[in-house]
């Protein structure tokens, strides 16, 4: 089976923190116009941070997305409705909610929508929108993380730990197999991704026996 783990077209990057970036690798990974995900550190100064030692970083999900198929706008509204947190309470920065611009524009778009998400509440949000820094690569086995627990699958498709941050099929089915998506989704997407009939059966099991549950972590 030779499925799709490259896709080279113009792309750009969306980075944001929302909780335990698990739920957020499948969240992001199965969205269309999604090209790549990958989980790091950012937002602090602690050089080198690990999980066990991340010190003033945070757990953050960084996108490379298709402008031509998704816009920033359509990242922020799952960013804002799919916290692991409330929006509210004061939380470690591990797991705070955090918003990384990477030019102008989406400093603008993301702060237009913290205004249209404040005027909601009656307490003030926790967000904060920063400029994006360094970020940091999450240890392997953070890197799709629900996939990398399906292991006949990881093999099937080929997933080599240098792919984890890259592949563009290991983003998607991390998704799948948690139930996001929707199955007419996943069924557009089989020839596209290349997987055949005993992959796309199994995943399909996985996304009806989960579709319809929370993210958890
Ligand atoms: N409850 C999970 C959170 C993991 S996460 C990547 C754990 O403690 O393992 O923060």
């Amino acid at each position: 089976m030779i499925v799709k783990h490259e896709i080279n077209v113009p792309y750009r990057k969306a980075t944001f923190g929302m909780g335990c970036f698990w739920g957020c690798d499948s969240l992001f990974g199965v969205m269309d116009g999604v090209l790549r995900t990958r989980v790091g550190y950012s937002g602090g100064t602690t050089p080198d941070p690990e999980y066990r030692n991340m010190g003033d970083h945070t757990e953050v999900i960084e996108i490379d997305y298709d402008p031509t198929k998704i816009s920033y706008a359509d990242l922020l509204d799952k960013f804002w409705n799919f916290h692991e947190y409330s929006l509210t309470a004061p939380i470690k920065r591990q797991y705070m909610s955090l918003i990384l611009y990477h030019d102008e524009e989406q400093k603008q778009l993301a702060t237009q929508s913290l205004k249209e998400e404040a005027a909601k509440s009656s307490e003030e949000l926790i967000t904060e929108i920063i400029p994006a820094g360094a970020f940091y690569p999450a240890e392997d086995y953070h890197q799709k993380y629900r996939l990398q627990g399906h292991s006949d699958l990881v093999d099937a498709i080929g997933l080599t730990r240098k792919l984890l941050q890259t592949s563009h099929v290991a983003a998607r089915l991390n998704g799948y197999v948690v139930g996001l998506g929707g199955m007419e989704q996943f069924e557009s997407d089989i020839p596209k991704l290349g997987l055949d009939d005993k992959t796309a059966e199994y995943v399909r099991e996985q996304l009806r026996k989960n579709e319809g549950g929370m993210l958890y972590c």
